[in-house]
């Protein structure tokens, strides 16, 4: 299908937000083994692959712009909500098959083949205006190539991510549950390197750069993340941060822009819900935090934030995932 301009049903992200839309967009802004056949053209091979200490020797192989994540278990969610926002109850979680994950966010140029295929709808574009968050937006905007295709509501990442242009063919979304584990591994860490929030090279969140650039933009106050400056106010490139790259080597799962999951929120997962998958076509997941992130609990990596899936923010953008070639 062609869809060459964004939706009417899009909606603009505004300062002050609509109470869907504050919860996907202020709730960052406050923090805010398969064997395959012959290796396809440009395959990487896996090798012996390693998960939080786990070592799976395997002979999946992944499009070279993708990560194998071997299959194993790990304690997905959070005892304590204080210390992930809205982490799923912890329990054990099995992941039983290997999978593939895109090393990087879902860049500009990457996305614009997509459109120029035919098969994409254009994000919400770069506006300069301060008046909504549109000026945080990549789409259009000079120099902003190699950073995260943000702006883009739930149907356009999956259209992406479905998209059968890639290389080895489509992919999709990943589930929570794919998502957490590549980000947390067997060990079930906090953020996607480990479990200290140091390092300021580590990952693009909300530092004192981030509440100096928004106050002189009028954007709404925010606190910077305690002790914490990456130089990076806006989005960072796609490949930017490989100090604070998982064990397998995928980037920026840990701030940047969030990333939309394939389910529906399921608010039975948690007690701490107050939308409900009914609302204005549902609400999606978002994972792993942002450049906005401001402070530790929306900075985990069991933090789950929701949004109405028919909305965008400059805080939200795509990962895709595919069985192993
Ligand atoms: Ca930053």
């Amino acid at each position: 299908m062609n869809h060459p301009t964004a939706p009417a049903h899009d909606r603009p992200l505004r300062p002050h937000l609509a109470p869907g839309l504050s919860r996907g967009v202020l709730g960052l802004l406050v923090l805010a083994g398969c064997h395959g056949p012959a290796p396809a053209p440009g395959a990487r091979p896996a090798g012996e692959a390693t998960s939080g200490g786990a070592t799976t020797a395997t002979t999946a192989r992944c499009p070279g712009d993708m990560v194998l994540v071997p299959a194993g278990q790990f304690i997905i969610g959070t005892a304590d909500p204080r210390t992930g926002f809205d982490g799923m109850p912890a329990r054990p979680q099995v992941v039983a098959s290997a999978y593939c994950m895109d090393r990087t966010e879902v860049s500009v140029e990457a996305y614009r083949r997509c459109t120029a295929a035919g098969a994409c709808a254009e994000p919400v574009p770069f506006h300069d205006s301060h008046g909504n968050g549109d000026f945080l937006c990549n789409w259009n905007r000079p120099g902003a190539d190699r950073h995260p295709a943000n702006c883009v509501t739930w149907a356009k990442a999956q259209a992406y991510c479905a998209w059968s242009g890639h290389d080895g063919g489509a992919r999709r979304l990943p589930t929570e549950v794919e998502w957490e584990f590549a980000a947390r591994g067997t060990a079930a860490r906090t953020y996607a390197w480990g479990n200290e929030l140091a390092g300021d090279d580590r990952a693009n969140l909300c530092g004192a750069e981030c509440a100096e650039y928004l106050h002189t933009v009028d954007f709404p106050a925010i606190t910077a993340l305690n002790g914490w400056t990456d130089r990076s106010p806006r989005t960072s490139p796609v490949d930017a941060h490989p100090a604070g790259a998982s064990p397998e080597g995928i980037l920026n799962l840990t701030g940047n822009v969030g990333e939309w999951v394939a389910e529906r929120y399921d608010g039975s997962t948690t007690p701490y819900s107050e939308l409900r998958v009914s609302e204005q076509g549902g609400i999606g997941v978002i994972r792993g935090g942002s450049m906005l992130s401001s402070t530790p609990r929306h900075v985990h990596a069991a933090a789950r934030n929701r949004e109405i899936v028919t909305s965008y923010a400059a805080t939200e953008g795509i990962r895709c995932v595919r069985d192993p070639l």
